[in-house]
C-alpha cells in the first residue's frame, strides 16, 4: 500500500465524523444494524416484532451496552410490549455521555417494567447526536430478578482512555 493511500484511511478512521456508523447496540444483541436508515424510528429501520435474537432482561437491572462514533450523546432507553410495539414507555432519565473519543459506554442496571415480568418486550436505545435522532433496538422478553451480572467488565465498561462521562439527567 502506497503512503498516500495508508494516509487517506487513517484520515477516514480519525475523522471526529466518519460518514459511516453512527453508534452499536453492543449488549443486548441489536435486532439488526443498517448504516443507512438508522435515523429511520423506531428501530433504526428494522422491525419492532423482529425477534433473531431474545435476551431475557431481568426486571431489577441488566446490562445496556454500546459503542459509539460520537463524543458527545444523548441516550434514552425505552421499551415496548411485543403486544404493543408502538407504545414506548422510558426506563430511566436521559443520560448525557461525553468522551475524548468514539466511548464504549455502558450501564450494567438499566431497570426493566417489573410489571411486564414474563413478557415478551422491545428494547429501544435513542442517540441523539450532532448528525440527528438514531435509533437501534434489542428483542427482549423481561424476567424476575436481577440486577443481571453475567458480563464480565471486559464486555460491559466504560471506555477509559479517553474516559466516558455518563450523567442522568
Ligand atoms: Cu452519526
Amino acid at each position: 500500500m502506497r503512503f498516500h493511500q495508508l494516509f487517506f484511511l487513517l484520515l477516514t478512521f480519525l475523522s471526529p465524523h466518519f460518514a459511516f456508523a453512527h453508534f452499536f447496540l453492543k449488549i443486548p444483541a441489536y435486532i439488526g444494524y443498517n448504516d443507512a436508515l438508522q435515523a429511520t424510528a423506531p428501530c433504526g429501520g428494522f422491525s419492532a416484532t423482529s425477534r433473531p435474537v431474545v435476551t431475557d432482561f431481568t426486571v431489577n437491572g441488566f446490562p445496556v451496552g454500546i459503542t459509539s462514533t460520537h463524543n458527545g450523546v444523548t441516550y434514552e432507553f425505552r421499551a415496548a410490549l411485543l403486544s404493543a410495539p408502538t407504545t414506548w414507555v422510558s426506563l430511566t432519565p436521559t443520560c448525557q455521555v461525553t468522551s475524548g473519543g468514539y466511548p464504549y459506554f455502558c450501564e450494567p442496571q438499566i431497570p426493566g417494567v417489573a410489571a411486564w415480568a414474563g413478557q415478551d418486550a422491545v428494547l429501544q436505545v435513542i442517540q441523539h447526536a450532532s448528525d440527528g435522532t438514531l435509533y437501534q433496538c434489542a428483542a427482549i422478553k423481561f424476567v424476575t430478578g436481577g440486577p443481571y451480572t453475567g458480563y464480565t467488565t471486559t464486555q460491559c465498561r466504560n471506555s477509559t482512555s479517553p474516559a466516558t462521562n455518563a450523567v442522568w439527567v
